[in-house]
């Protein structure tokens, strides 16, 4: 055997062992892989796919998409909708504080070159998402965090507000009184969004945003704003966002791991269940939710749970649908 044939074997092995799914293979030829061509218009898209019920925010991102936006438009102006929202308490404004009363927000966004801009820990603007974009735009950097986050969105001409409503602050004052603190499958009310959208031209786009658990200690950043954690795209192969507990996305770096797994020949919806089960394998997940959902290059979506009561919004031919996703329990 020759050494390449050697390691080979060893990948092909190693890949089966570990898996769990039948999707070894094509990963020996992703170094041949050819970009697919992005440039013809699709009539039967766009494509807009998000997590949770965000039926608004796609309607926002169809629309945009519709009047000659591209995807990255249409996804910061979706991500928006839920961040104004005051009644959403997982995102931007209205958002439920951590421990000590800040509400700290996370977000990014990824183009269709590669391009990647997020924040984390930013207070008192409303919309992180467009901070990130600017970030990804206007700097040589990648993530800006805290103090320098905000210095920079307004520099960037974005508004200084109160970000913590009186029904947040209510409510923390009640959690305060025991101030104990264990995150619970689905009663956090998740809410965040994560968005993915692909254009006429098969551009795909994503943007993710959040103010993170509630209650949560102070400068925890979760996986929201993370690349390849909570959000990833590539523009050959596919996009894949997270919502739930962010410390398991974390770990398992979760929405890289379903793209990657895509461009072994996984379709959408097997891709998110494997790494939902690489959480089952390696992490304690007792009580505690993680959701992916994930579109490909050719618009097919999927997405899979760890607990039970994770929806997405599919939006095509200007039609939202609330799709109900399968679940490890
Ligand atoms: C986080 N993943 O900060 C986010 C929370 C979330 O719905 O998705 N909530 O861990």
């Amino acid at each position: 055997m020759t050494n390449d044939t050697n390691r080979r074997a060893f990948l092909k092995k190693t890949i089966q062992n570990t898996a769990g799914l039948s999707l070894a293979l094509p990963i020996l030829n992703s170094c041949q892989s050819e970009p697919i061509p992005s440039n013809k218009v699709d009539p039967t898209l766009p494509i807009i796919l998000s997590t949770w019920n965000n039926k608004k925010a796609n309607q926002a991102a169809w629309d945009t998409i519709s009047k000659g936006g591209t995807a990255l438009d249409g996804v910061e102006a979706g991500a928006r909708i839920p961040e104004e929202d005051p009644n959403d308490q997982s995102v931007g404004y209205g958002g439920r504080p951590d421990r000590d009363g800040n509400v700290t927000l996370d977000a990014c966004i990824m183009n269709s070159n590669g391009d990647y801009g997020a924040v984390t820990y930013l207070q008192h603007i409303k919309h992180p998402v467009s901070v990130a974009r600017r970030v990804m735009e206007e700097t040589p950097h990648a993530l800006l965090s805290g103090a320098g986050a905000l210095k920079f969105a307004l520099e960037q001409g974005f508004e200084k507000e109160n970000l913590l409503t009186s029904k947040s602050k209510q409510e923390w004052e009640e959690w305060k009184k025991t101030s104990e603190y264990k995150p619970k499958v689905n009663i956090e009310l998740h809410d965040t969004i994560g968005i993915l959208a692909i254009d006429k031209q098969k551009n795909l786009a994503g943007a993710c945003t959040t103010s993170g658990l509630a209650y949560k200690m102070q400068g925890r950043i979760g996986d929201s704003p993370i690349a390849g954690a909570g959000l990833f795209v590539d523009n050959e192969i596919g996009c894949a966002t997270a919502t739930g507990m962010g410390e398991l996305v974390l770990k398992s770096v979760g929405s890289f791991l379903i793209v990657e797994l895509m461009r072994q020949g996984a379709t959408p919806a097997e891709a998110c269940k494997e790494a939902v089960m690489r959480i089952v394998r390696k992490q304690n997940y007792e009580e505690l939710q993680v959701g992916y959902i994930a579109m490909n290059k050719s618009g097919e979506v999927g997405a899979y749970s760890l607990q039970s009561g994770f929806v997405y919004a599919i939006t095509s031919d200007n039609q939202t649908r609330i799709v109900e996703v399968d679940s490890y329990i």
